[in-house]
Parts: structure tokens; sequence; C-alpha cells
């Protein structure tokens, strides 16, 4: 998708510090990390939002959870625990319209609600 960062992220014309990468999915370090481990999930597919998964990309998303799972465990934060996180809109503060999970942990973390 033309101007959209992470679909720039995933062709490699942005750098970024990759985590775990397949033919499906990229996962890189937020580069404003929110905790001591900060990692967003993608899919290379580029899907704006959840508001626009279809019932096409419920396995696919189904997927992000494994490898959700696999990169905790990856990190070293699957047994303390971590936060996903999905912003969708604009309530929601959701800056890159282009679906991601956040991953964070590292510590103990705060309120999810300010
Ligand atoms: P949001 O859920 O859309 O608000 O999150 C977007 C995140 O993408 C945010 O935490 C940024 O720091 C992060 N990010 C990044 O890691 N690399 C980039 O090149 C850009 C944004 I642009």
């Amino acid at each position: 998708m033309d101007n959209c960062l992470f679909c720039k992220i995933v062709e490699g014309s942005i750098p970024s510090k990759k985590v775990y990468e397949d033919d499906k999915f990229l996962v890189f370090h937020d580069i404003q990390p929110a905790a001591p481990v900060h990692v967003l999930i993608i899919p290379k597919k580029h899907i704006a939002s959840m508001n626009e998964v279809g019932s096409e990309d419920f396995a696919l998303i189904g997927e992000m959870h494994r490898i959700a799972q696999n990169v905790a465990r990856e990190l070293g934060i699957a047994e303390n625990g971590y936060r996903l996180i999905n912003n969708c809109g604009p309530d929601s503060g959701q800056a890159v319209a282009h679906i991601h999970y956040h991953l964070l942990g590292g510590a103990k973390l705060g309120a999810l609600v300010q």
C-alpha cells in the first residue's frame, strides 16, 4: 500500500530492528518503547485496522496470536506476563493505519486507561 509506513518497513525501504519474520508476519522493536520490551507484530498484508478485518483474514489474525506467544517466550517475558494491545481508530490513538499488535512487557505495567 502506497504511503503506508508499515508497508514500507515490510518492503525494507524504512529500516526496522527485526525480531521475527516469515512470509506472512514481521515483528520489530517499537522506535518509542513504552516498556523494557516493546515490539510490534504486523501482518505483511495491508489491513488498515481491526475495523477492516474481513472473514478472509480471521485465520491470519488468529496466527498473529501464535506469533505473539512465540515472540513473548523468545524475548523472555512469557512467564511474568505481558500485554498485547491493538489500537483501532482515533479514540484509541492509532497512529499508523496498518493493523498491529503492541507486545509489551519486562516490567510491572501501569494502568491501561488514563
Ligand atoms: P499506534 O497503535 O498506531 O499508536 O502505534 C504505532 C506505533 O508505531 C508507535 O508506538 C510508534 O512508536 C511505532 N512506530 C515505529 O515503531 N516505527 C516507525 O517507523 C513508526 C512508528 I512511523
